[in-house]
């Protein structure tokens, strides 16, 4: 038996995680405290619990109950918090929602989640409209405006609703409902090898576990501190960084609208003075090389957060050198909402994931499931009370992830002697660009309505500095020649097509596809050959 030193999290049975995280700040005395820093401006938890309140009214006066789901296609900002804690706050079902996606991603999740409600940064319309008109249950969509004192009658006559003309008749007062601290609060889409996006589900208590159990304990969060996330609040990793975790004790969170590039990272550091800085490693990585040779300096972080994907030991060293601070790699999932092993701070191994955040269990599985010996390759397995209890209308794949009380992690893992894990790849073929999911049957699908291509194959594929990215086997049809305009085509075709941080970064044109005698692509085989070329 393993001693759990961790604090145990008591949470009554009628819990709603609006009045935790926002309404709590209010009777803690922290209302005059910045919530969130946006674009110059300043928003106060005073200011912000009244923005839930208003956009939970608003949302009840279009009709939206217990249960159901709106859909968020919002950048972040402070109409984002509004409508995540404003619908969850009514009881009802917030589903952030990947703002790089394309049409055809939106009208899936519409359909999939038969959400009533769309709420769309106006700049992200352009690709939603389209999904809109096939969306059977949709009742109301949400324009969320640049410029709310501009002319938008555009936009009314087509019959959209305006966020903030919504809001301001809405009452500022709302009285949470009783919910269970077992009820749905929200979901976050996460994509597999094949088939569509997984509502991925979560419920009222699973944030406050995240908060007690990583927050607090690894990254000893207060509300002095002031974070920084670079990944979205739509990422569940960018959620807890960017949102909730800040929100639990009263700290301030700096939202960008847009995906900041290195020069816009030195520029927020400098203006906002963040003490915990989220990132991923593409995003270390492209820091590095934009600070090399200039005067840029990372002063105020006490503390580097890396997930997403596995951190290389050299990205980690030269981090370190460079701003002195110390980046603290962990691995969460949005199936288990937030990090559950990770680095702590002065006793980091660079290159591993760290050790396993006390309140959650970890073992490591053979292919029999039975645990394997230390130093020993396996499966990840995860216990802890922050899991998804379920995919939304996928009971297999639920039943494939969601074992008693373990959740699978589709990871290799091996723990050394001093309790520290190290990252061996996927079970499966699922690579990650950037810290995103890409899927290669997905990518595969795509390029193969290429007139030119006959078959192929993607797999994850890295170069010196560690970072996979998608890379693209094509055997062309006859009459068809390899040329560098033809790959430079077929990279455009799939980022026209697909989210463009899916598309491949190389294509290398081949005579045949290894497949097994059924058929079946053999995508190790294309890996072990991109590392021969290497
Ligand atoms: C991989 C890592 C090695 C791993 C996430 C922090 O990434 C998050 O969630 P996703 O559902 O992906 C989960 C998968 O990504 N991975 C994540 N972090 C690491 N691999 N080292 C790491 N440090 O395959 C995992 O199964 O997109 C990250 C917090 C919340 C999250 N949801």
């Amino acid at each position: 038996m393993t001693m759990l030193l961790s604090p145990i999290v008591n949470i009554p049975d009628t819990f709603n995680a609006a009045s935790y995280f926002v309404d709590a700040n209010l009777t803690r005395g922290n209302g005059d405290r910045t919530a969130i820093l946006y674009e110059g401006q300043e928003f106060s938890y005073a200011q912000m619990g009244e923005m839930v309140n208003r956009t939970g009214n608003a949302f009840r006066s279009l009709g939206l109950d217990w249960e159901q789901r709106v859909l968020l296609v919002l950048m972040d900002c402070p109409e984002f918090v509004a409508s995540f804690f404003g619908a969850m706050k009514i009881g009802a079902v917030s589903v952030p929602l990947n703002t790089l996606w394309k049409s055809q991603d939106y009208a899936y999740t519409l359909k999939d989640s038969r959400a009533h409600l769309i709420v769309i940064s106006e700049p992200l319309l352009t690709t939603v409209e389209p999904a809109l008109a096939q969306a059977a249950h949709l009742k109301h969509v949400i324009i969320v405006c640049d410029q709310p004192d501009a002319d938008h009658s555009a936009l009314k006559a087509k019959g959209y609703l305006l966020f903030h003309e919504l809001i301001a008749v809405a009452s500022p007062t709302l009285e949470a409902v009783p919910t269970s601290k077992d009820d749905v609060a929200f979901w976050l889409y996460s994509s597999g090898t094949t088939g569509a996006a997984k509502g991925t589900v979560h419920l009222h208590h699973d944030m406050v576990y995240c908060t007690e159990l990583y927050a607090k304990q690894i990254l000893n969060i207060t509300a002095q501190d002031r974070c920084f996330s670079v990944a979205k609040l739509f990422f569940a990793y960018g959620l807890g960084n960017g949102l909730y975790f800040p929100f639990a004790v009263g700290a301030s969170t700096v939202l960008l609208p847009h995906q900041p590039s290195p020069a816009k990272i030195f520029e927020i550091c400098n203006a906002t003075q963040p003490s915990l800085y989220f990132g991923v490693p593409t995003s270390y990585a492209a820091v590095l090389a934009y600070a090399q040779g200039k005067e840029v300096r990372l002063d105020s972080v006490r503390q580097g957060i890396s997930a997403g994907e596995a951190l290389p030991k050299a990205i980690w060293q030269d981090f370190k050198q460079r701003f002195g601070v110390e980046i603290l790699d962990g691995i969460g999932s949005t199936e288990i909402l937030h990090i559950f092993l990770s680095n702590r701070a002065g006793a980091v191994k660079p290159g591993s994931s760290g050790q396993v955040v006390p309140g959650y269990e970890a073992k490591i599985v053979d292919e029999e499931g039975q645990v394997v010996a230390p130093d020993v390759e396996g499966h990840l397995l995860i216990k802890g009370d922050s899991t998804t209890p379920y995919y939304w209308n996928k009971h297999d794949k639920t039943k494939q992830t969601v074992v008693g009380d373990w959740t699978r992690t589709g990871d290799k893992y091996h723990q050394d002697a001093d309790g520290y894990y190290w990252y061996h790849g996927r079970a499966d073929d699922m690579i990650k660009a950037g810290g995103i999911w890409v899927s290669p049957v997905e990518v595969e699908g795509v390029l193969n309505e290429h007139p030119a291509v006959l078959e192929c194959g993607v797999v994850g594929h890295s170069e010196a500095d560690g970072l996979e990215k998608p890379l693209a086997y094509v055997v062309l049809k006859q009459d068809y020649l390899a040329s560098p305009a033809l790959e430079a085509e077929l990279k455009q075709f799939v980022k026209h097509k697909l989210a463009p941080y899916k598309y491949p970064r190389w294509i290398m044109f081949v005579e045949t596809m290894p497949r097994t005698a059924t058929g079946k692509l053999q995508r190790f085989k294309l890996r072990q050959l991109a590392n021969l070329n290497a």
